[in-house]
């Protein structure tokens, strides 16, 4: 991103890296406006301490001095006790390494505070990918032109990934199929030549039988799986459980159906899948990505560029984390709090969590099973402290408040998990207000707890420099240069196998798994009206809540709340019906954790059984005062530990 900065120090423009090799110089709708973002007129620029009860959102201003000297003794005292009282909580707001993985790591680890374990978006998909292909790796997306077939699985590109749009219609315009595999028919499934809506959750199903069609009719590429695979022999026994027929049942797509797309997907190559985290957000996320994960082993796509499957890139990114976290800092043997579920560790942890310390994360809004998170944060016992830019939901319940910088003002460096080029930010302008880069709070926040270890010394241009140290290929130098350095990870990765994994091999049949499943398997969602019938019979309707075209989770929305029909909920014209529901009356949608309201977007873009609220709305900025999350649940995924955000059954009415 590039930013034009007038003579008076303020950024008036930004806009994408015409030089960028993927970017191409485009921003998406969000980040396209960014220096808005940063001189919003709610912008927090000074510390602050509450005045009115957790939840109210009153505050005075304080200095940092205050501020400090109000944080650290508390910290201390409860360290005193047990360190383990203190709860970090931090994800995605940057994903930058040093202001979202460095000094923070540093001052917990130091202080012996319970560690967090970072499942609420890609988790189980990640150790899905692990157990099947090593990591996070896959298709080098720039060579995705070259891809024949595209199979779009739980991936709306255009809102979430929209980079890749350009490659994929370049591909098109070479005589490529595009399929989308997706409940809804987004943006993306719009755009596809063939949109297939899939029932939510039963993509590890869908992928079983893909491989009992390609095996029964000898479709798989005999010599990649014979050179760069193990346990096909294993898996084939294990993919006859899995007919179309049955198969059809589970995901609601027709036996026809499962058959053409698979004879395409095996035939027309190189065929390409694109998955993305919306699919592995149900109880069986994990197992789903594997399964996905072994069809290119199977078709030995990875032969080919253009060929294979992408998820994430972040594998192919080796930076010297444990240089920047410091984890040998680590005093004694914390605990480790699973972030998704939050409102059970703040009701329930023994020892209790006396203090949280929230960063990079709006938990008031994001985290699932809200109701539980916003008692949690209620409790007047709890010490909680928020560094953020904005008043968001969860900062209107700390304690003390702390502005923190946008990357307009800090550096930073970055991975991406689009494409395989690494990335410095570095800083376009001074910090607004009193506002202080992650980094630098944390620095402060060690002197005053008296830590007095050199690392908390480390200036920001340090931190970079060890993030780089042993990393091959990416020179200080040339991301000053350019502002970016390509990991040149080659057109096709693994054509001659070379897996990241034990055996080096596409791993069908995965040592690791032995005690839960070494094969490919199909683990349903966990409500569901066939895993979960009772429950499906109070609760007939599949909620899922992706992200809206114009948020990023939950940010961006108090800048872009009007560009958005909402709070809304798509609704399939059958289901909105039998309800008395007509397009645009305002909803209640509800089960047993909680319920929030919405006005009915009637529409086939949805199937009848699945309903759908564009996310991540900031609770206080919406009728009724909560958001999708009302109704998530605090179960996890089979593998990682995942937030399962949409297996989750709700009903609707209309409300009042
Ligand atoms: N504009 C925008 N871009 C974003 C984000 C954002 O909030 N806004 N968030 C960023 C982040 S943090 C992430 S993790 C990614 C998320 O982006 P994605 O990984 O693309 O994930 P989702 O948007 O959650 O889901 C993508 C699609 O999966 C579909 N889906 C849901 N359940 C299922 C299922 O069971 N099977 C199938 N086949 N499809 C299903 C949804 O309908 C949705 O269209 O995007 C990143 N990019
Ligand atoms: N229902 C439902 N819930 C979901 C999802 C969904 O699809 N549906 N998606 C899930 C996913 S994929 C994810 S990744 C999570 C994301 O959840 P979060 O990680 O909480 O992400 P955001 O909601 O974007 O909130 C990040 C906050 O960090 C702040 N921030 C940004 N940069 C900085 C910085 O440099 N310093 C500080 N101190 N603060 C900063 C922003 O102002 C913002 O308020 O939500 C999850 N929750
Ligand atoms: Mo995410």
């Amino acid at each position: 991103m590039l930013v034009e900065v007038d003579e008076s120090g303020r950024a008036v423009r930004v806009r994408g890296d015409p030089e960028h090799p993927f970017t191409h110089g485009g921003l998406c709708v969000k980040v396209a406006h960014y220096e808005k973002r940063t001189y919003h007129r709610e912008r927090l620029l000074y510390p602050m301490k509450r005045a009115s009860h957790k939840g109210e959102g009153k505050f005075v201003r304080i200095s940092w001095d205050e501020a400090l000297e109000t944080i650290a003794p508390r910290l201390k005292a409860i360290a005193q006790k047990n360190p383990q009282s203190i709860l970090p909580y931090s994800y995605a707001g940057t994903m930058g390494l040093l202001q979202g993985g460095s000094m923070d790591r540093r001052f917990f680890h130091r202080l012996g505070a319970s560690l967090l374990d970072r499942t609420i978006c890609s988790t189980a998909g990640m150790f899905g990918m692990r157990y099947t292909v090593g990591a996070s790796v896959g298709t080098n997306p720039e060579t995705v032109d070259q891809a024949k077939y595209i199979l779009i699985w739980g991936s709306n590109i255009i809102t979430s990934n929209i980079h890749l749009w350009r490659y994929i219609l370049k591909a098109r315009s070479r005589g490529a199929k595009i399929v989308t595999i997706d409940p809804l028919r987004t943006k993306t499934g719009e755009q596809s030549d063939e949109h297939i809506p899939i029932m939510p959750g039963t993509d590890g199903a869908l992928a079983l039988a893909m491989m009992h069609i390609i095996i029964r009719d000898g479709l798989q590429d005999q010599d990649y799986v014979d050179r760069y695979t193990i346990g096909f022999e294993a898996l084939k026994e294990r993919v006859k459980e899995y007919p179309p027929s049955r198969v059809s049942e589970i995901t609601g797509i027709s036996e026809a159906t499962i058959e053409r797309i698979t004879h395409e997907y095996a035939t027309q190559s190189p065929a390409f899948i694109r998955v993305n985290y919306g699919l592995q957000r149900h109880a069986g996320g994990g197992m789903a990505v594997r399964n996905i994960f072994c069809l290119p082993g199977l078709i030995g796509s990875w032969r080919y560029p253009g060929g294979g499957a992408v998820l994430s890139t972040s594998g192919f990114f080796k930076y010297n984390n444990p240089g920047l976290e410091r984890p040998d800092l680590i005093a004694g043997h914390p605990r480790t709090i699973n972030m998704s579920q939050l409102g059970e560790a703040l009701r329930c942890a023994d020892p209790p969590v006396e203090a949280i310390v929230v960063y990079n994360s709006n938990p008031g809004a994001v985290a699932p099973n809200q109701q539980r998170v916003l008692d949690g944060l209620k409790r007047e016992d709890l010490f909680t402290v928020v560094l953020e830019h904005f008043q968001t939901d969860t900062a209107d319940y700390a304690d003390v408040l702390l502005p923190a910088t946008t990357q307009l003002e800090h550096l930073d460096i970055h991975r991406s998990y689009g494409h395989t080029y690494a990335m410095l930010n570095m800083p376009a302008i001074r910090p607004l207000g009193e506002s202080k880069p992650n980094t630098e709070i944390f620095r402060l926040l060690a002197k005053r707890m008296g830590f007095d270890e050199p690392c908390f010394d480390d200036s920001d241009e340090d931190l970079i420099r060890q993030a780089l140290t042993g990393v091959k290929g990416i020179s200080l130098d040339e991301l000053k240069d350019k502002g970016w350095v390509s990991l040149r990870i080659g057109d096709a990765p693994f054509a001659e196998g070379n897996f990241p994994t034990p055996s080096g091999k596409c791993e069908f049949y995965s040592e690791r798994l032995k005690d839960l499943d070494p094969l490919p398997t199909y683990v349903p969602p966990r409500e569901d009206r066939l895993s979960n019938p009772a429950l499906a019979q109070k609760f007939p309707l599949v909620l899922i809540s992706p992200p809206a075209h114009h948020f990023l989770n939950s940010t961006f929305v108090n800048l872009f709340q009007e560009k958005e029909v909402g709070p809304a909920l798509e609704i399939h014209a059958v289901d909105a019906a039998a309800r008395h529901i007509a397009d645009g009356s305002p909803v209640q949608i509800f089960n047993g954790r909680g319920g929030f309201l919405a006005r009915a977007v009637v529409t086939d873009r949805t199937r009848p059984g699945v309903v759908c609220a564009p996310s991540i709305w900031w609770n206080k900025l919406v009728p009724g005062g909560r958001n999708a999350n009302s109704t998530t649940s605090e179960e996890l995924t089979d593998l990682g530990g995942g937030a399962t955000f949409y297996d989750n059954l709700v009903d609707v009415r209309l409300a009042d």
